[in-house]
């Protein structure tokens, strides 16, 4: 059993799990991608293999069309054989000392996420904790944007539910002392 918290928000809830996106099974999980959507390491190919090749074809198809996604961007694409529906992938931004727009790229992330959910008529989403891994933006300034952004976006936006995958105990632990001093 993964470790939860739940804090509502608005009309709706939000969650933050201890555990792995990839077994999400709710409307859509949200992918930390490259501008290339070619696929990578960490959240990403975790993703990328639970959901199979198809997902890299769907992806390589928008590339066609649109070019490359701008850091704060995203698209949606169906899930194939992941549990959940769709996958929203989206660029967070690399993280190069704070003062290079990194903050209004990761909260951009965030709500363009939000905003292909509500196109979509979407009413749960899943978030990994973006920029964090590879891209190296710092855990806690990440997680007060991150909670910030998905707060307004609960009392705004007709998402009803967003779950929060923490990857690791300490994360998790961050997240949730961020999570208390915004919303209880
Ligand atoms: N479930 C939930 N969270 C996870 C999982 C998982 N299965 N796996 C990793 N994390 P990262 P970024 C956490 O590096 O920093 C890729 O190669 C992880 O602990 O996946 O946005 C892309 O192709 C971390 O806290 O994404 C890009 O090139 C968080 O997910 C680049 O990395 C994000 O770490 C994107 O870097």
């Amino acid at each position: 059993m993964s470790e939860t918290v739940s804090y509502a928000i608005g009309s709706g809830v939000l969650r933050l799990i201890a555990g792995d996106i990839t077994t999400d099974d709710g409307d859509a999980i949200v992918n930390a991608a490259n501008s290339a959507l070619a696929g990578g390491g960490g959240v990403d190919g975790a993703i990328h293999r639970a959901a199979g090749p198809k997902l890299l074809a769907a992806c390589r198809d928008i590339i066609a069309r649109i070019g490359r996604l701008p850091a704060g961007g995203a698209v949606i694409t169906p899930g194939f054989d992941l549990p959940a529906r769709h996958v929203i992938h989206t660029v967070g931004p690399i993280w190069r000392g704070g003062n290079d727009g990194e903050a209004e790229a990761l909260r951009s992330a965030y709500a363009q996420s939000l905003a292909r959910a509500a196109e979509a008529n979407l009413t749960t989403v899943s978030f990994p904790a973006i920029s964090t891994g590879a891209y190296g933006y710092p855990l806690d300034q990440a997680a007060r944007i991150a909670l910030e952004t998905l707060g307004q976006g609960l009392e705004s936006g007709p998402v009803r539910e967003i779950r929060v995958y923490l990857h690791g105990k300490n994360a998790f632990d961050l997240w949730r002392s961020v999570a208390e001093a915004l919303f209880s």
